[in-house]
């Protein structure tokens, strides 16, 4: 019979190994993990948990909120204010940081994470996820500040998402590869389903959400035409397209079998750097995905390099399958 792998078990077997998983991180992603669960438990319910539909709020980014998205939020932050492993945390639905209460105890690590990602897909039954990240509070000041948050995505000692699919699943890194654990329902537990999980390098595969087309800039538009263009173009091959709204389903399909995922600046908004945002959203996706040998820039430096300036910062996004985000990001560097 083949062993079962528990997150737990992975998780102290990864620390007698590389020594990266000290106790506070081991029961901070063990929480998270129970978090999700509860996520996935009221994702599956729906419309019989009375969970679908507007909140009748609107978050700091003046997006509406879905009750889901609010539930969300909620589980997360009560599974993991009282265990002693955080110093605060901050989420994509709050306007700023949140505290640890002063009647629980301080930790050393900061938590980031998007709730519940691919909201517009909440009411439709489509896959949507949760996406975290995990930094060290810097040394050498009492209490946690906005600023402490401000670190690099190279920063990170922890990133990964929880997807609410037709299986709900949980991938992971620490710095030493990514894996991903399935959520076995009947034991209530995550198992380890796949380790070491790899993007090849080459893909016929792009996402991209095309009805923006035409507020791209010039090496976007190439990029895109040139795949257009198929096997009788300049890529001498034929692409399929692929475009879920949800960067967690679509960046589970990109560590699964390769592709190229962009969300890239446009003319909508000049002044906004792109949609998606830098702590919540790009840093952990472009540290799984450079994990697993893919790349990810904003087109034209490593996403994972940037210094944010502010908690709820936005980023452009090119990332998955490294050939085809490298492509993009000289055809940046090239115009100048
Ligand atoms: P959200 O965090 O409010 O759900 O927004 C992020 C989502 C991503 O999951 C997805 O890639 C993108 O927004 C889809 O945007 P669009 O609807 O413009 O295609
Ligand atoms: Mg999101």
């Amino acid at each position: 019979m083949t062993t079962r792998v528990s997150l737990t078990r992975y998780l102290v077997e990864k620390e007698r190994t590389t020594g990266h998983i000290p106790a506070q991180l081991r029961l901070l992603l063990e929480v998270v993990a129970r978090a999700c669960k509860g996520i996935s438990h009221a994702v599956n319910k729906g419309a019989l948990g009375g969970v679908l539909g507007t909140a009748g709020s609107e978050n700091v980014q003046g997006e509406v909120q879905k009750k889901l998205d609010i539930i969300s939020n909620d589980v997360l932050i009560e599974a993991n204010e009282w265990g002693g492993h955080l110093a605060a945390l901050a989420s994509e639905e709050m306007d700023s940081i949140h505290l640890i209460p002063s009647r629980y105890p301080q930790g050393e690590y900061l938590l980031l994470f998007d709730p519940l990602d691919g909201s517009s897909n909440i009411d439709v039954n489509v896959s949507i996820g949760t996406i975290f990240s995990v930094l060290k509070k810097p040394e050498g000041h009492p209490g946690v500040q906005e600023a402490d948050f401000l670190q690099p995505g190279s920063q990170q000692v922890a990133a990964g998402y929880c997807v609410y699919g037709p299986q709900t699943t949980l991938v992971l890194t620490v710095g030493d590869g990514v894996a991903a654990f399935t959520l076995d329902r009947e034991q209530g537990s995550f198992v380890l389903t796949q380790e070491d999980i790899r993007i090849p390098e080459d893909t016929k595969e792009f996402a991209i959400n095309m009805s923006n087309q035409r507020h791209w800039d010039t090496p976007v538009r190439r990029y895109i035409d040139e795949c257009l263009q198929g096997k009788d173009g300049p890529r001498g091959k034929d692409f399929s397209m692929r475009w879920i709204a949800s960067m967690v389903a679509d960046v589970h399909r990109i560590l699964t079998r390769g592709g190229i995922f962009l969300y890239p600046w446009d003319k909508r908004e000049p002044e906004k750097p792109g949609k998606l945002r830098l702590l919540y959203e790009a840093n952990p996706m472009a540290w799984l995905v450079e994990q697993a040998g893919g790349a990810a820039t904003n087109g034209r430096e490593r996403i994972l390099g940037i210094q944010p300036s502010k908690l709820h910062e936005r980023v452009s996004v090119v990332l998955g399958s490294k050939n085809e985000v490298e492509r993009v990001t000289q055809y940046h560097t090239a115009q100048g």
